[in-house]
This record gives structure tokens, C-alpha cells and sequence, in this order.
């Protein structure tokens, strides 16, 4: 161990205050923070919840540091972005709903504004007034204009997608025709990308460049590496595809199965838990023809290869902290936004049949330009299993996600694996405790809300088993679709035939694929939790309104 590090892992018990007393400057150094987003990667896809998918870098993360198997986000992209970057409610923080999906009665209120309003604080903009270098790089979807930028959000560098998704190549085609591919720079529009231009790569680069640019000074670094992988359409680099060629011939509903016996096996599901069924929609992999699961199987590799370059990417970003001395010093945190995606494209607003009909995908062809796939809800149900539903949706597939975190120096348990329930929105209160910022009431003037979520550092760093105490109350809303948290207790509202159009009880400690139903036998249980959830509507201002997709 360095004397830096032992220092370091001294400081992390210590308040600002107490390191005043150190006579080292290198002490009196904050630690930098790398917080890593995968997009609508599901809950078992990286190997320490049991996937299948070589993800070393990420092995060896869990091994280091701690692995939290009931971490929990929002069920879509840009509200759970919304919360990560605000510690608040996704209807205080202005993704009420997403952008795409406002409405006119939304129009003038500022939870529904469809960007990351000014009446919360964003942490980048707290971390950069405390002296961190602040980068992003990565997927945006909280603004689309100049204000509402990353840059002007406290990003010091920044090269982001604005919108929610699209081509991981050159050819910014997006993904339906109504949207575009925005990529800015610092909040101007980029013109054109590299010819080789891909995605995961590509943001990977600018963090390292950025990284290296600021160690000019003694400033830590705040990156957020937000990649789009494995949104769709998947696509990825030809020879990561063919690693993958065959391995997912046996289908996904042998897949579902063997995914609940690996978590089964590590811990993180009950030993008594059964997958929720293969939806309607999704055809049993025997009854399909040859073709169909050639086809279907090739989007599965091309899935399984996206995650694998991006865990390759995280590599090199760890191998070059280690290279210029900073690894220790740095904060790490890996994360999904929302369940794997089930969704076909026809979902997307405004998509057409003919603007589907111009892609290329043909079986050689899947994955790679021109092509535009997805992995579906058969092969989603695997990933999320033994969840309900998946992205979209407030059951435990569209929410639960993998959380791995390091704290700087050395954690008191390296390789712990912990099932106490954290919630996104307790992140960016975590991060400002390791920062030494406080937590603002007033920005540039403005006044913001007073921050939701709370710290959980002692659970990071191994002090404490538990987060505080209410870390596991919370409420969900999202296109009219409910669900409120209360420890082990969860209720959950969907209108027919997603659900019952009347809430449902579930003990999630013995049911975490929602499977029975308990409102009928314990009705004194259920009208507590409802009440907790008209207090949740009350106290975040949230609007009933049913969007044309709920209906
Ligand atoms: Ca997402």
C-alpha cells in the first residue's frame, strides 16, 4: 500500500475538519469520482449477478469494493438520470414524465418541464463550485438546448448525445424519425463525428483526454461516463459480435432459468423464488421456427457484445488511473438507469413502419451499420429474470439494477456483496459527503429544493450494514403506473392487462417476481401503503394524467 493511499483510507472516516490537521498536502486531496451509467443494461447481464458475459473489469470492481443487490432506480432513461443528478424525485426534478411524452396540461409546471429544472441543484454544479473538475461524457436527455445543456449545468468538458438514444455509429440515425441526433460540444452542436466514430469508445477517449488535461492542477475530477450502451438499436464492432456467436442458441427461456439459478446461487433471490412466466407476447423458444431463433439469437450475441466492449472500455479507463497514480484516489460507481428493454421500436413516438423498413437486418448485417435491432422482450424477461416486466415499468424489471461501488483508499470489506435496499436518489448526497460540499439551498441565486435522498457513504465503505433508516420508502410514478416501496412491502398499480387496474400487494422478500398477489388477504396492509402513496403524490406534486401509451 502507498503512503498516499494509507492516508487516504485514513481521511475517508475524517470531516474536512479533521484533515486540516495534516500536515501532507497531498492528504488535504479529495477524491475523484468516476460515476459509470450503463443504458438499460438488465439486472444479471455482468458477472457478478450471474451473467454470462465476460465482464472482467467489472469482476474485478465487485471484488474490490461492494456489490449491492437491491439497488433500485426510476423505470426509464431520463427520470432516473433526472434523480441521480439531483437526489430529488423525478416530478420535483422535472422529468414528471419524459420529455418525449409531455402534454399540453403539463405545459408551465416545472416538475414536468421534460429537462433537469432549475429549481433542483445538480451535482455537477455543486462538485464544480467545491473545486472538482466536473466531465461528462455520455447521454444527456435532461435538456436540449443550450441552458438546459450538461455545460451549462456545471459540466466543465463535455461531448454528450442529447437525446435518449440512436445509432451507436457515424450515421446519427435516430430512433424514429421525429427525433434527431443531437451530439454537442461544451453546448454547441458538433457538426460532423469520425468516420470510425462508435459510441462507447468514442466517450471513453474523451474522459481519458479529459483526465489527462486537468491533472495540470490539484483539482479532483468529477466524470460521468454515461454510455448509451446497450440501448438500441444494438450495435457493435463485428468481432466482439462473433465472440458470441452460438452462445445464446439455446434460447431465452433456458437463459431465464439459468440466470435465476446463478443469483439463486450467489444470494441475491430467495432459494424459494420462481421466474414470472413468459409473457403472452413472447413466443416459446421450442415453437419457433429455425430462422426465427437464428435471428433472435444473433440479437442476443449482439447484446452480449456491447457490454463486453464496454466493459473493455471501463478497463482502460481503470488502467490509466492506475498508470498516472490516481486509481486508489478514485471513487467508483457502475450503475444501470432502468431494467433491460423489452420495447419493440414500433414503440417510439412517431416511429413508421416505412422509416423500420430501410434498415438492413439481415442476419450478417445485425448489429453492425445500417442495422436496427433489439433484444426484445423475450431475451429482456432473461435479463431482468426473475423480475416482472422490464424497462418501462414500476415492477422490479423495470427498476432493479446492478449497483458496484469503490470508495477511495481501501474499503474495510473488499467484495462484499449487501442487499440493503438504496435508491438513485441517495447517490448524489453520497458524493457530496466524499466531496465535502454540502448540500446548497441557493445556486447562482436560485433557490433550489432541499435534497430528498441522503447519504449512504457508511454503507460504502463498509461502516455500516445498513443504509439510514426510511432508505427503503419510496414512490414510484411514471405514464400513470404506480408503485410504492415500504422494506420488504410493495404495492404496484397498471391498468389492464399489464395489471389488475387495482393496486396489488407483494411481499418482495419471499415474491421478488411479483407473482402473488396479497392485497386480498391482507387489506389492513395494502390501505397502509396506498395511503403512504397518496402522501408520496401529495408531497412530490404528481399530476394524474394518463399518456396516450398507458392507454
Ligand atoms: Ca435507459
Amino acid at each position: 500500500m502507498t503512503v498516499t493511499a494509507i492516508v487516504l483510507a485514513a481521511t475517508t472516516t475524517l470531516t474536512l475538519a479533521g484533515c486540516k490537521a495534516t500536515p501532507k498536502t497531498e492528504v488535504a486531496r479529495r477524491p475523484n469520482i468516476l460515476l459509470i451509467v450503463a443504458d438499460d443494461l438488465g439486472y444479471s447481464d455482468i458477472g457478478p449477478y450471474g451473467g454470462e458475459i465476460a465482464t472482467p473489469a467489472l469482476d474485478q470492481l465487485a471484488k474490490e469494493g461492494l456489490q449491492l443487490s437491491n439497488f433500485h432506480v426510476l423505470p426509464t432513461c431520463s427520470p432516473t438520470r433526472s434523480v441521480l443528478l439531483s437526489g430529488m424525485d423525478n416530478h420535483r426534478a422535472g422529468l414528471g414524465t419524459m420529455g418525449e411524452f409531455t402534454t399540453p396540461e403539463m405545459e408551465g409546471i416545472p416538475g414536468y418541464a421534460g429537462y433537469l429544472n432549475f429549481g433542483v441543484a445538480a451535482l455537477p454544479e455543486v462538485l464544480e463550485r467545491a473545486g472538482y473538475h466536473t466531465y461528462m461524457a455520455g447521454k444527456w436527455h435532461l435538456g436540449l438546448d443550450e441552458n438546459t445543456s450538461p455545460h451549462a449545468r456545471g459540466f466543465e468538458e463535455t461531448f454528450v448525445l442529447l437525446q435518449g438514444g440512436g445509432s451507436h455509429w457515424n450515421d446519427r440515425k435516430p430512433i424514429s424519425p421525429p427525433e434527431t441526433m443531437v451530439y454537442q460540444r461544451n453546448g454547441k452542436e458538433v457538426e460532423s463525428l469520425p468516420d470510425d466514430f462508435y459510441s462507447t469508445r468514442y466517450y471513453t477517449d474523451r474522459t481519458l483526454e479529459w483526465i489527462e488535461q486537468g491533472r495540470a492542477d490539484d483539482q479532483p475530477f468529477f466524470a460521468y461516463l454515461a454510455y448509451t450502451a446497450p440501448h438500441d438499436p444494438l450495435h457493435a464492432p463485428k468481432a466482439y459480435i462473433d465472440k458470441y456467436e452460438g452462445k445464446y442458441d439455446r434460447g431465452w427461456d433456458s437463459l431465464r432459468q439459468e440466470r435465476l439459478q446463478s443469483l439463486k446461487k450467489l444470494g441475491m433471490v430467495p432459494k424459494g423464488a420462481v421466474a414470472f412466466p413468459r409473457l403472452p407476447t413472447v413466443k416459446a423458444w421450442d415453437d419457433m421456427s429455425p430462422e426465427e431463433r437464428e435471428l433472435a439469437a444473433r440479437d442476443m450475441e449482439v447484446y452480449a457484445a456491447m457490454v463486453d466492449y464496454m466493459d473493455e472500455q471501463i478497463q482502460r479507463v481503470f488502467d490509466y488511473l492506475e498508470e498516472i497514480g490516481e486509481y486508489d484516489n478514485t471513487m467508483i460507481l457502475f450503475i444501470s438507469d432502468n431494467g433491460a428493454n423489452g420495447s419493440l421500436p414500433t414503440a417510439y413516438p412517431g416511429q413508421t413502419e416505412e422509416y423500420l423498413g430501410s434498415f438492413d437486418n439481415s442476419l450478417d448485417n445485425r448489429g453492425l451499420p445500417g442495422s436496427y435491432i433489439e433484444m426484445g422482450p423475450g431475451w429482456a424477461q432473461a435479463s431482468m429474470s426473475p423480475s416482472r416486466m422490464f424497462k418501462a415499468y414500476p415492477t422490479e424489471g423495470g427498476i432493479r439494477a446492478p449497483l458496484l461501488v469503490k470508495v477511495a483508499g481501501k474499503p474495510a470489506r473488499p467484495g462484499t456483496m449487501n442487499g440493503s435496499f438504496v435508491h438513485v436518489r441517495d447517490i448524489m448526497p453520497t458524493l457530496l459527503e466524499v466531496a465535502g460540499a454540502g448540500k446548497p439551498d441557493v445556486i447562482d441565486g436560485r433557490k433550489v429544493l432541499p435534497m430528498q435522498g441522503q447519504s449512504v457513504l457508511d454503507l460504502f465503505t463498509g461502516r455500516s450494514e445498513k443504509a439510514y433508516p426510511g432508505a427503503d420508502r419510496v414512490g414510484y410514478e411514471l405514464f400513470s403506473f404506480k408503485a410504492f416501496i415500504d422494506g420488504n412491502w410493495k404495492i404496484v398499480w397498471m391498468p389492464k392487462p399489464l395489471g389488475t387496474g387495482e393496486w396489488e400487494l407483494f411481499d418482495l422478500s419471499t415474491d421478488p417476481a411479483e407473482v402473488r398477489d396479497l392485497s386480498a388477504d391482507r387489506p389492513d396492509k395494502l390501505q397502509a401503503m396506498v395511503a403512504l402513496w397518496n402522501q408520496y403524490k401529495e408531497d412530490n406534486g404528481v399530476l394524474d394524467i394518463v399518456p396516450e401509451i398507458a392507454k
